[in-house]
């Protein structure tokens, strides 16, 4: 892809807007980065871009019109609905987004995964399966560190492992990784794509520009995935946690195995992964799979899954005070994920729960909290429908606070030793913080916070 003297309208100046904008400089494109947000509230990195010769055009969006640009690049935050994208289709403009940018630009082979939940955990456990078998591995993607930023300096000989979600699926065009995961696909983002079906439609896009010497790897006890793997150009690698498979990677007598080309392995014992849950167990599975695919050894994987411990903001231990454990799932986003968090303990729960609903039902994660919460603390904008939906449920040991410090207060008063307070809001951050580590961060200090004070 030559973008020598390419004239390119970058959407968006988030981490990934900015990191597309100086990776462009660099290949003598001329930029024009736009945002809806000012120079103040970008902050310092404006001054940087300017400088570059970045040109910005802030508080709203150029009119974009026929050959005034060659390439749009999204953002995967900003929705294709926004006017310049609009503009830019009707006048023919090619648009693709920072992933789709980065793969013109990858020589290494990808991993790519994606999934409603799992997909943190996933992605970091499989960038540790290829860095402890001695590869030069690039973990990156929606986990945080955009692509683009570093993916010219891995060669055919490294591995990249990138955790990709819808929003940025939904802007490839070629994208295509050497193994694809799909973890599992529940409601989640239709405020964004409108339905199940769109949903599901720019997830399959991690696996559409596959070819037969590709890696499509899934859940093989999701019923919408394994329909999936029908009209797939790529080989499906099933998982299961559930069912003794013919080929792929499963559980038998309590032990992860791989049924292979090589043949029947085991790998490692259930009961020796340190990440709790069946959906862990899942994640291990899916790793296990895309691993092996890549030749990394059944001895290799059990020895990494044997020390990873996880991810922050993801079932996150902060402390235990007073036989109570204090959890941090900020990475808990959505109703399925905070349903997952539920399940992961035998013991009664407080709960804290609420922000920004995306669109989604809360009546699942009602009836989970019925039967695993002893007392739930609900804050954040939609706060009032988890409520709702709870009482609907028969629920009623509801406490509705304004913020962090009066939720983690409330939640000490009423735990008792061998409980489990945890932070899992089943919503964004997006009502009160700028990101789920923002929020996860604040809940970490106010509870160690309150131990020191102990
Ligand atoms: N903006 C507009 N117009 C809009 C919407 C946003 O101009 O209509 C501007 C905002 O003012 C802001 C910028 O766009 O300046 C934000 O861009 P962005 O939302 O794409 O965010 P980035 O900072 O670039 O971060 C993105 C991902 N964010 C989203 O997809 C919302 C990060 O995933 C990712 O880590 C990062 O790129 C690097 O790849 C976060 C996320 O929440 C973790 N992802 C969602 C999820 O996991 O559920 C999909």
């Amino acid at each position: 892809m030559d973008l020598t003297d390419k004239r390119i309208l970058v959407v968006g100046a988030g981490v990934s807007g900015q990191a597309v904008c100086k990776f462009l400089i660099t290949k003598q494109a001329k930029v024009t980065l736009t945002d809806t947000r000012s120079r103040e509230q970008i902050g310092q990195v404006t001054e940087e871009l300017s400088k570059l010769g970045v040109t910005l055009i802030l508080e709203k969006y150029p009119q974009v019109q026929k050959d005034q640009f060659d390439l749009l690049v999204m953002s995967p935050g900003v929705p294709l609905t926004v006017l310049p994208v609009v503009q830019a289709k009707e006048a023919g403009i090619t648009i693709i987004g920072e992933l789709e940018l980065a793969y013109r630009f990858a020589k290494a082979p990808i991993v790519a995964i994606t999934g409603t939940n799992g997909k943190t955990t996933t992605t970091s456990l499989i960038g540790q399966l290829f860095r402890d078998a001695n590869f030069k591995t690039l973990v990156a993607g929606n986990i945080g560190l955009p692509l683009i930023s570093e993916i010219e300096n891995y060669t055919a000989e490294d591995i990249v492992v990138a955790e990709v979600s819808s929003f940025q699926l939904e802007t490839t065009k070629k994208f295509a990784p050497r193994v694809a995961v799909i973890l599992n696909v529940t409601p989640d983002h239709l405020d964004r794509h409108g339905s199940m079906e769109e949903y599901i439609k720019a997830k399959s896009m991690i696996y559409m520009h596959q070819s037969t010497s590709d890696y499509l790897v899934l859940n093989y006890d999701d019923p919408t995935l394994r329909e999936l793997a029908k009209d797939c150009p790529s080989q499906v690698i099933f998982f299961s946690r559930r069912h003794i498979l013919d080929k792929g990677c499963f559980v038998q007598d309590n032990q992860i195995v791989v049924n292979g080309d090589g043949g029947f392995e085991k790998v490692t014992e259930i009961n020796s992964l340190r990440i709790p849950g069946a959906h862990n167990l899942e994640n291990a599975l899916a790793a296990t799979a895309a691993a092996y695919a890549m030749g990394v050894s059944a001895t290799n994987i059990a020895n990494t899954l044997r020390d990873f411990t996880g991810v922050a903001h993801r079932l996150e231990l902060v402390t235990t005070i007073n036989g109570v454990d204090y959890v941090n799932d900020s990475k808990g986003t959505n109703p399925d994920a905070a349903i997952k968090a539920l399940e992961s303990y035998d013991v009664p729960i407080i709960l804290i729960a609420g922000g920004k609903n995306k669109g989604v039902s809360f009546t699942d994660f009602a009836k989970k909290i019925k039967e695993r919460v002893r007392v739930l603390i609900t804050l954040g904008v939609h706060g009032y429908q988890i409520e709702e939906a709870a009482r609907e449920q028969g629920f009623s040991q509801i406490y509705a606070v304004e913020n962090y410090t009066q939720a983690v207060k409330l939640a000490r008063q009423h735990a008792k030793p061998g409980e489990v307070v945890l932070l899992s809001p089943a919503c964004t951050s997006w009502d009160m913080f700028r990101n789920f580590e923002e929020r996860g961060d604040l809940f970490k200090k106010l509870v160690l916070g309150m131990q020191e004070k102990e």
